[in-house]
């Protein structure tokens, strides 16, 4: 993309309204622009990397053996009068009429909606194990929506459900996700640290919330630093395999880190004194089991191998797919901008021509710009007849990892500039070699 081109409606003030830095970045680098309280329109860039975000929850979702589909966003209230929680939900429910006078609803979640389907084509316990999940929109009335895409009133989340025979089965299923989503946010560059938690309006009893530790997270945490030494890699799992699947849950719910709703003092008093930590978290995911409370209430059965009719084992596992972008900015940031991490950022590498319409930089801008693109890659081409210090203080602001500095001097000695976005390490090269070395970083990704 060429900048000239481009829709990036960067800001040079800092917006009043804004209370943390995430909001501020994504404001000033033209990322959202807020349509009214807690509801926002996603421009080009910002809307890029949700896109890049939802793309690697799916791949591995679907890694995990989960089944992709998608369901409305206007739900019929008499499903939810089933389940009982028309009336439970409270104002957070936006409720509406259609012109029929039919209750609707705009879901906030799919428990009820996903329940009914299942009931209407699944019989049989040799239909089972099935986990269905969909990315959509979600509304919930906040009181008091805020911090941008942190707390919105409409956000897209990724809720997956999953229906087993039995308990195990579900524990299996449970095991699944927490593996999956450890792997999706290392993948986005981020330590999640799974947290026992409360299961709060959705209900059951085992459940984790996954929490980037941050100072304006919205959750008090408390937790063995030893778990933040845990890395996931690039360790091949095999997500049938219910043994390899429990081993690393076990490895990342063994040392005590827990939400302030379910922290227990005496516990974490076991925990030797220099590990104990507390702080701020943002939570990025939720997995909860919870057992057969919507297959009771909406008679979701099967018949089992003794011919009995019995009750679903379910559970709905969450990722906050919109809150993470201003998670990962929380996380990775310096006083100049955004520090993308290579595995969403919107485009691969920038390109900052210092002396447009030179001949000589201009040519050779167009020649990186061709070869990254023949590479898979897309780099950001700042071709705007600006001057120097404008165009590094806008790469610097949108966060694109890599930034290649192309102008006369260089040139005149064969080489560009290549720099670091997280390190600011600058380095001459080559124009070829300075390629080669930005699609080497991506092609480990
Ligand atoms: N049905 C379950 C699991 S699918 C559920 O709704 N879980 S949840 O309430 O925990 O939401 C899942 C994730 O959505 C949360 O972990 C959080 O990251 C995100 N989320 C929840 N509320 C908001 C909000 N108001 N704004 C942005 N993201 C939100």
């Amino acid at each position: 993309m060429r900048l000239s081109r481009y829709f990036l409606p960067v800001l040079k003030e800092n917006p009043a309204e804004a209370q943390i830095v995430s909001h501020r970045l994504m404001l000033r680098a033209g990322m959202i622009k807020q349509a009214s309280a807690g509801i926002y329109s996603w421009l080009p860039m910002g809307f890029k990397v949700l896109k890049n975000i939802e793309n690697i929850v799916h791949e591995e979702q679907i890694r995990a053996g989960h089944i992709p589909m998608l369901m409305p966003t206007l739900q019929s209230a008499d499903l939810w009068r089933e389940s009982g929680r028309y009336e439970d939900y409270g104002e957070e429910m936006l409720r509406m009429s259609d012109r029929h006078g039919r209750d609707m609803l705009y879901g906030p979640t799919n428990e009820e909606l996903i329940t009914d389907i299942f009931r209407s084509h699944v019989g049989s316990y040799k239909d089972l194990p099935l986990t269905l999940y969909h990315i959509q929109w979600k509304f919930r009335d906040e009181i008091r929506p805020r911090f941008g895409v942190m707390r919105g009133r409409e956000f897209y989340m990724k809720d997956g459900y999953n229906f087993d025979i039995d308990y195990d089965s579900a524990m299996h299923a449970y095991n699944r996700h927490m593996v999956s989503y450890l792997r999706s946010y290392e993948r986005m560059g981020l330590q999640a640290i799974p947290m026992r938690a409360d299961s709060g309006p959705i209900g059951g009893d085992d459940t984790h919330e996954f929490l980037v530790l941050a100072d304006t997270g919205e959750s008090e945490v408390f937790y063995d630093s030893a778990i933040t030494d845990l890395t996931f890699g690039d360790r091949a799992v095999d997500y049938d395999d219910w043994d390899a699947c429990k081993a690393i849950v076990d490895e990342w719910t063994t040392p005590y880190a827990r939400t302030d709703e379910t922290h227990d003092e005496a516990l974490f008093n076991e925990v030797p004194e220099a590990r104990r930590k507390s702080s701020r978290g943002i939570e990025v995911g939720q997995i909860f089991y919870f057992g057969t409370k919507y297959s009771d209430a909406m008679g979701a059965n099967v018949v089992n191998d003794k011919g009995e009719r019995v009750p679903v084992h379910m559970g709905s596992h969450g990722i906050g797919v919109s809150r993470l972008l201003g998670a990962i900015i929380e996380a990775s940031h310096d006083d100049k901008g955004i520090i993308w991490p290579e595995g969403v950022t919107p485009f691969h590498c920038g390109i900052v021509n210092l002396k447009q319409g030179d001949d000589e930089a201009d040519a050779a801008c167009e020649a990186l710009y061709a070869s990254l693109t023949a590479l898979g890659l897309e780099p950001l081409y700042d071709d705007r007849n600006e001057r120097a210090g404008g165009k590094f203080a806008t790469m610097d602001l949108i966060g694109l990892p890599w930034r290649i500095t192309v102008g006369p001097r260089g040139l005149k000695n064969g080489v560009v500039e290549l720099t670091c976005r997280r390190t600011g390490e600058s380095e001459e090269l080559p124009p070829e070699q300075a390629i080669e070395k930005v699609a080497k970083i991506y092609a480990t990704l």
